[in-house]
């Protein structure tokens, strides 16, 4: 149950008399100390095995499983243990298209809710394998919303925000672009065919996070990941 957003049965705090926004955002504080706690637990494990996690996170059709096939392939070409979690509403079209490739990969079904949590991030880690010196992979459900604000135990939070989806989203989506360490453009290969000012769209995205990295790739055409393949290196390391 989202008490951030009003997903699955509990009422958005606007719809509601003062008195029971308190008892809401009680509601809100309550369950997000919850999921920090697990999340904790998910970073130590993490960290006993020196793995890298990341939770990828953007609005729906992005490009994120297309990223991370094509990604988990070349981490494996790097003897990089890999692994990854998918986050869907429903089906397990993603999980497959990453098991295909040869990596495990676990599908979480969240039905009515908008995010993944921690504890659905602990709870896949037991059925992965452990991945020494390895990354494991996080793909939240297609949403800019609700998934800035639970931390799954991640080292950071990689936003794939392809240029389809129009400049303004920084602006529109603070939050979510706040919270990423990295920005991803990605689908850079149709900019010859938009009206997508490149330049404007990093101007928005400094503009919310003057520190975020960003790379322009395209995950079908491959351009851009050495970029991109170069930054995971630079954190594996350090994880
Ligand atoms: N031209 C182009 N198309 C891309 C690129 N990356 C992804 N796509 C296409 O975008 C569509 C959505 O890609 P997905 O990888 O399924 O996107 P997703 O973010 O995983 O989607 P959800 O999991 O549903 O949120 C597919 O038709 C991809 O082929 C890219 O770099 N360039
Ligand atoms: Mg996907």
């Amino acid at each position: 149950m989202c008490t951030i957003c009003g997903c699955e049965t509990t009422p958005h705090p606007a719809h509601h008399a003062p008195e029971t926004h308190t008892r809401i955002l009680q509601l809100e504080q309550d369950i997000l100390a919850g999921n920090n706690h697990v999340a904790s637990h998910v970073r130590e494990h993490l960290a006993a095995h020196h793995t890298l996690a990341l939770n990828l996170v953007s609005s729906p059709g992005s490009g994120k499983t297309t990223l991370l096939v094509e990604t988990v392939q070349r981490l494996r070409a790097r003897q990089r243990p890999v692994a990854v979690i998918e986050g869907d509403q429903q089906t397990s079209f993603d999980a497959e298209r990453i098991r295909a490739t040869g990596v495990a990969a676990i599908q979480i079904n969240t039905g009515k809710g908008c995010h993944l949590d921690a504890r659905m991030v602990h709870d896949a880690l037991h059925d992965l394998p452990a991945l020494d010196h390895g990354v494991l992979m996080i793909e939240n459900v297609g949403n800019l919303v609700c998934p800035s604000a639970f931390d799954l135990g991640e080292h950071g939070k990689v936003l794939v925000f392809s240029v389809t989806e129009g400049e303004d989203k920084p602006l529109k989506y603070p939050d979510m672009f706040q919270a990423a360490s990295l920005i991803l453009l990605n689908k850079c290969d149709l900019l010859p065919h938009l009206r997508f000012d490149v330049d404007e769209a990093l101007r928005f995205i400094h503009q919310v996070n003057p520190d975020a990295a960003v790379i322009q790739l395209s995950a079908t055409t491959g351009q851009g990941f050495d970029d991109w393949m170069g930054w995971l290196e630079r954190q594996c390391t350090a994880a």
